[in-house]
């Protein structure tokens, strides 16, 4: 017999339940009515904090990284962002991974694939490549380059200047779901496959290939590239139109093989607000890693101030309200899970 089947005078209650407590955890058990509230929440409240990274201080610390140890040391020379709210996680919000990556003149960052989906938005330099399955892709600034799940990446430099970029990947994804798989190439660098920017010339231009190279798994991936010189122009265009009051002129990046998010798991966007223009606060399920591509203002998160600059960094965690304000044309790069919220019938806005 245990316990808690003999009667007890009501202020012995609380003793006895936390006796139970240590008695039940014994057999590997816990009582779901003093947790629950961590769980099923009336609205998304979690850990991730607010937070800016302002690019110039970053660029300092990666500048003494690249001091101290080399691309192929590192495999990756990667400073990452991490969110105030979630120590020791290596994360921007509990699902996603945000970080610099610098690649120095003659650098190579070894081949290698896995699980976790990744982006890369190109902050400084130019000319330098990621060769996705053995197909280089030429980077200029803010190009979005993509390296889906296990695909094999390499990375290189054989121009004059250092190369910056933003990676996001989808490690607490992955994580949650224990479900990391990963290889080395046997050597350095995959062997050429095809030529530079081929899937783009036959991805990149409103039609898929339904004939061809057998190693493109043309049902579901193909293009790797969103030259920045073309997005912007999409922008640009949308200028014209009256601006949504919450988000202004927005885009979405597309998958050409079925018009669904760029990755399995992980939604791109870039917005345009006008100079002078404020936006109307807003909301969404999915925590938001925003870089200020070009222009400056600030961005209000849950009632916090940021100011916004070229190429600062920074998170608006899920449900959090968001108004932006554009002093100069504030043109921003995001990306979010939203692509796994909504497969999950979980994404939601307000
Ligand atoms: O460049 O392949 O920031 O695999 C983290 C993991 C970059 C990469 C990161 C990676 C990479
Ligand atoms: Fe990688």
């Amino acid at each position: 017999m245990t316990a808690t089947s003999i009667k007890h005078a009501p202020s012995d209650v609380e003793e006895v339940r936390q006796a139970f407590y240590k008695d039940i955890a014994r057999d590997d058990l816990a009582a779901l009515w003093n947790v629950m509230g961590n769980f099923v929440k009336p609205e998304p409240d979690g850990p991730a904090k607010p937070a800016l990274w302002n690019y110039s201080v970053v660029r300092e610390h990666l500048r003494t990284a690249g001091e101290l140890i080399t691309a192929e040391e590192a495999e990756r020379r990667v400073l990452i962002l991490q969110n105030p709210g979630l120590p020791g996680s290596s994360l921007i919000t509990r699902s996603l991974f945000a970080a610099l990556q610098l690649v120095r003149p003659g650098e190579i960052a070894p081949c290698h694939r896995h699980s976790q989906n990744a982006l890369r938005l190109i902050i400084e330099g130019g000319g330098a490549f990621t060769a996705v399955n053995g197909e280089k892709v030429y980077m200029e600034p803010f190009d979005l380059i993509l390296t889906p799940a296990m695909h094999w990446h390499d990375h290189g430099n054989t121009t004059e200047q250092d190369v910056v970029w933003l990676d996001g990947l989808d490690l607490g994804i992955v994580q949650l779901f224990e479900a990391s798989f990963a290889n080395h190439f046997d050597g350095k660098v995959h062997p050429e496959t095809r030529p530079a920017g081929d899937g783009f010339v036959r991805f990149g231009n409103h039609a898929r290939p339904l004939t061809g190279i057998s190693d493109y798994d043309t049902t579901r991936y193909g293009l790797y590239h969103y030259p920045y010189k073309q997005w912007c122009a999409t922008l640009e265009q949308m200028r014209s139109d009256a601006p949504d009051p919450r988000h202004a002129h927005m885009i979405e990046f597309t998958n050409p093989t079925d018009g669904g998010p760029v990755l399995d798991t992980i939604s791109c966007f870039a917005q345009l607000v006008p100079g002078g223009m404020s936006t109307k606060s807003a909301r969404s399920s999915d925590g938001m890693v925003g870089t200020v591509v070009s222009g400056s203002g600030a961005a209000i998160i849950s009632g916090e101030r940021f100011k916004l600059t070229e190429k600062d960094m920074f998170i608006v965690p899920s449900w959090m309200p968001l108004e932006l304000k554009a002093e100069a044309d504030l043109t921003i790069f995001w990306f979010s899970d939203r692509a796994a919220q909504k497969k999950l019938g979980l994404w939601r806005s307000a």
